[in-house]
C-alpha cells in the first residue's frame, strides 16, 4: 500500500479524524521515500493560547483529584496502548523511519512508563523530618507544579513524551506538547489514544493534554509563557542553548535532555563477541539517531585490531533498507540534510587522518526519495572536533589507549555528558569508571552500550546535556513543588536557633 494511505489507515484506527490530514501547509514526509503522508494545520498563536488556557484551567481542576485515581487514567492508557501497540508501532516506523522492532520497542516504552507512573501515584511521598523544638514536626509535601510544556524531538516522537506525560499527570499537572514538526501524526495518535482512556474514565477535565502543532516559533512561545511552570525539552544542544535562557528569564523551571556524545572504553579483558553485538546495536541501531547512539569508541591497543576486525565484517553486513521489510536493522535518516551533514562529518574526518570505511548512499529499491547510508566506522588518531561534535548519523570513531586513566580523560573530554559504557571483566577498572572519578555522564554502564536505557532509572546527562532527568527513579520530583511544612503542637512557641524574642 502506499504509504500517505496506509498512514491514513492506521490513524483512523487510532482514532485520528483524518479530516485534519490534508488541510494545511505543514508538509509531513515519511523519511522512507521522502514522500508527503499529510498536511496539517499548523496551531496559530492565538490557538496556542486558547490550548494554555484550557490547560491551565485543567491543572486548577486536576490538582484536586486523588492521585491513585489520576494514576488510574494512566492505567488506563496503558492498556489502550497495549491494544493498539501495532499500529501506534508501524506509524512511529513510518514517520521516523526506524525499523519495525524499534517502532514497538518506543511504543513498550510508553507502556512500561505508564505502568511505573500508576504505581508512582500510590507513592508521591515527602519525608518526615525530627524538628529541633520541642512539640513541632516537620514535614515534606509534594504538590502539582501546573502546567508542564514538553517539547519532544523526532527520534523518539512518542515514548520521551509519555516519560514526560504520564508523570506530570499523575502528579496533578496538564500538559502542553510540542511535537517534532517531522512527528506530528504519532503526537496526533498519542493523543487520541489518551482521550479514549479519559473518555473512558469520564470526569476528566479537557485540556489535561493540548498538542501544538507547528515548527520552533511555538516551541519559543512555551519557553516564553509562565503559565508553563516545568518546561520538558528534548533535542539539540543549540536547541537548548536557545530556549533555556528564555524560561530562566521568567524563573521558570526547565528540565533538559539535549545531545549526547557517548563513549564507549574496550578493556584488555573486554569480552569481545558481546563487546561486538553491544557496539553493533548502539552505533548502527536507530540508524545512530538517538541521543544515546554509540558514538566514540576508546579501545586498549592490545584488542584494537581483534576488535576492528569483527566490527568491520559486521558493518559490512548490516542490512540497510526499508524500515517497513522484516530484515533491515537499519533504516533511513530523517531527511537529506542529515545525509549531508553525515557526509560533511566524513569528509572532514578523512582531514584529519582519519580512515573511513562506510558511509556511503544506498539506493533502496521503491524507497529513491529516502536518505540511506551505510554505518561509517572511523579510525581516528586524536579525538578532533568533529569527534567532539554530535553528528546525528550512524558514524563510530575509533580511538586506541594504552593507559586507563588517559582512556577516562579522553572518554570525558566532549562538551556532554549522557551516557556511557565500559567493556571489562577486570572488576577494579568497572569500579573506577563508574567511581566520582570516572565516567562524567548521567549514565554509565557496565558490559552494555550506551543506548537503550529501562524506564526504571532516571535518564538524562551532565554538561551541555543540560543536567535535567526524566522517566524512573525520582525524576517525577521535578514536575511538582515541594512545600516544608513545620506544625506545633505544643502550646508553648519555642523559636528555631534558640534565638529568644518577645515583649
Ligand atoms: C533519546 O534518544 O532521546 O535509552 C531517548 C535509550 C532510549 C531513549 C532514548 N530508551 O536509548
Amino acid at each position: 500500500m502506499e504509504l500517505a494511505s496506509l498512514t491514513a489507515s492506521l490513524l483512523t484506527h487510532l482514532g485520528v479524524a483524518t479530516d485534519q490530514l490534508d488541510r494545511g501547509d505543514l508538509a509531513v514526509r515519511s523519511p522512507i521515500d521522502g514522500g508527503t503522508i499529510a498536511r496539517l494545520a499548523a496551531t496559530p498563536p492565538a490557538d496556542a493560547d486558547a490550548a494554555l488556557k484550557r490547560a491551565h484551567a485543567a491543572y486548577l481542576a486536576w490538582r484536586k483529584v486523588p492521585p491513585p485515581r489520576r494514576g488510574e487514567l494512566v492505567r488506563r492508557y496503558g492498556i489502550l496502548l497495549r491494544q493498539h501497540k501495532a499500529e501506534l508501532g508501524e506509524l512511529v516506523t513510518i514517520e521516523t523511519g526506524k525499523i519495525r522492532q524499534e517502532g514497538l520497542g518506543e511504543v513498550q516504552e510508553m507502556i512500561d512508563i505508564s505502568d511505573f507512573a500508576c504505581g508512582l501515584s500510590r507513592q508521591l511521598h515527602g519525608l518526615t523530618i525530627a524538628s529541633e523544638r520541642p512539640g513541632h514536626r516537620m514535614m515534606e509535601q509534594w504538590h502539582p507544579a501546573g502546567v508542564v510544556g514538553v517539547v519532544s524531538a523526532f527520534n523518539f516522537p512518542a515514548a520521551v513524551w509519555a516519560w514526560n506525560a504520564t508523570l506530570a499527570w499523575v502528579c496533578g499537572d496538564s500538559v502542553v506538547w510540542k511535537p517534532s514538526e517531522r512527528t506530528p501524526l504519532t503526537a496526533l495518535a498519542c493523543a487520541a489514544l489518551f482521550n479514549a482512556a479519559a473518555r473512558e474514565l469520564g470526569e476528566v477535565p479537557k485540556g489535561l493534554l493540548e498538542v501544538l502543532v507547528g515548527g520552533r516559533e511555538l516551541g519559543t512561545l512555551l519557553a516564553d509563557d509562565p503559565r508553563i511552570a516545568v518546561f520538558s525539552a528534548t533535542g539539540s544542544c543549540a536547541m537548548g542553548k536557545a530556549l533555556a535562557p528564555r524560561v530562566a528569564a521568567r524563573l521558570g523551571r526547565s528540565i533538559l535532555e539535549l545531545g549526547g556524545n557517548n563513549g564507549a572504553i574496550v578493556c584488555p579483558s573486554a569480552d569481545l563477541a558481546l563487546t561486538e553485538r553491544a557496539i553493533l546495536f548502539a552505533a548502527a541501531g536507530t540508524a545512530g539517531q538517538r541521543c544515546t547512539t554509540l558514538r566514540r569508541l576508546i579501545v586498549h591497543e592490545s584488542v584494537c585490531d581483534a576488535l576492528l576486525e569483527r566490527l568491520h565484517s559486521a558493518w559490512r553486513r548490516i542490512p540497510v533498507g526499508n524500515p517497513l521489510d522484516p530484515t533491515p536493522l537499519v533504516g533511513p535518516l530523517i531527511d537529506s540534510a542529515a545525509g549531508t551533514a553525515m557526509d560533511a562529518a566524513l569528509a572532514e574526518a578523512r582531514e584529519e587522518g582519519g580512515t573511513v570505511r562506510g558511509g556511503e548512499k544506498i539506493s533502496v529499491p521503491g524507497c529513491e526519495g529516502g536518505c540511506y547510508r551505510r554505518p561509517a566506522l572511523v579510525e581516528i588518531p586524536a579525538q578532533c572536533a568533529v569527534v567532539k561534535r554530535e553528528t546525528f548519523a550512524p558514524i563510530l570513531y575509533v580511538m586506541r589507549y594504552r593507559d586507563f586513566d588517559d582512556a577516562i580523560a579522553l572518554h570525558n573530554d566532549v562538551p556532554q555528558g549522557l551516557a556511557s559504557s565500559i567493556f571489562t571483566r577486570d572488576l577494579t577498572e568497572a569500579e573506577r569508571f563508574l567511581s566520582t572519578t570516572g565516567s562524567d555522564c548521567g549514565i554509565a554502564n557496565v558490559n552494555i552500550g550506551p543506548s537503550g536505557a529501562e524506564i526504571g532509572g532516571a535518564f538524562g546527562g551532565e554538561k551541555d546535556t543540560g543536567g535535567g532527568r526524566e522517566s524512573g527513579s525520582d525524576a517525577w520530583k521535578a514536575y511538582m513543588r515541594r512545600a516544608t511544612c513545620t506544625i506545633n503542637y505544643s502550646g508553648a512557641l519555642p523559636l528555631a536557633q534558640g534565638i529568644r524574642f518577645g515583649l
